[in-house]
């Protein structure tokens, strides 16, 4: 297979694109790497020492690109079909802007204010501190799930009535808000628990929360 993608299943960052590549019907191998103790070679490919890290054989080296938006931007061009960026200059921006919002604040928020303390701290062996998840609850993430409440509105999609970058790059981090053991307040965020849903049912994401679902499974067990 032509493409590679390094990282961890459970990160919100790594599905983005496996979803992107779902999407598109492109095939690549997932190639695990624990970006907590990353080996020396994934450093001379991810400088910021992040996961995803995108290989793609076609192209002679150096032929990695780090970071999730800059995968699925050179995704997009390589693979245009379906396209999962607006082709209009303001809903494009509109939903470059929702993937910035989600990799910024919702992956503070519901990556190291939630996942980490309760996942993956079990995963590298440290106590978590439920206080940081408490606190993340109670006042950090209903802002934002007010807003994306009052932008989904009645909406199918985030932006421009097709499915995007937006959407994947929102949900992605709802995903992990789920394995953290919480549930979308119904009642509080009608619009977007439907939209949540609705969008983690497509192929794509299904089948990555299932896989990632059986994983936990097995952590809990443990
Ligand atoms: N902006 C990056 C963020 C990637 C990121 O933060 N990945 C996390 C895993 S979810 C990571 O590798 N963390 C390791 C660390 O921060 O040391 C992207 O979009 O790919």
């Amino acid at each position: 297979m032509a493409l590679i993608v390094y990282g961890g299943a459970l990160s919100p960052f790594v599905r983005k694109v496996r979803v992107v590549l779902a999407e598109k019907g492109v095939e690549y191998t997932l190639d695990s790497v624990n970006p907590f103790a990353p080996p020396p070679e994934f450093l001379a490919i991810s400088p910021l020492k992040r996961i995803p890290v995108l290989r793609d054989t076609d192209l002679p080296e150096p032929n990695t690109l780090p970071d999730s938006s800059v995968i699925c931007d050179y995704l997009e061009h390589k693979y245009p079909r379906p396209a999962l960026y607006p082709a209009d200059p303001f809903p494009r921006a509109r939903a470059l802007w929702f993937e910035e919002y989600a990799d910024s604040l919702m992956a503070q928020c519901i990556g190291a204010g939630l996942f980490f303390e309760r996942i993956v701290k079990k995963l590298i062996g440290q106590a978590p501190d439920e206080s940081i998840p408490q606190k993340t609850l109670a006042e950090k993430l209903p802002p934002v799930f007010d807003y994306l409440e009052t932008e989904i509105g009645g909406n199918e999609f985030m932006v421009g009535g097709a499915f995007s970058i937006a959407d994947i790059s929102v949900t992605t981090m709802l995903v992990n808000f789920l394995h953290s053991g919480e549930e979308m307040d119904k009642a509080r965020w009608p619009g977007l628990a439907a939209y949540m849903t609705r969008i983690h049912a497509r192929p794509s994401f299904a089948a990555c929360i299932a896989q990632e679902r059986r994983f936990l499974e097995k952590l809990k067990a443990a």
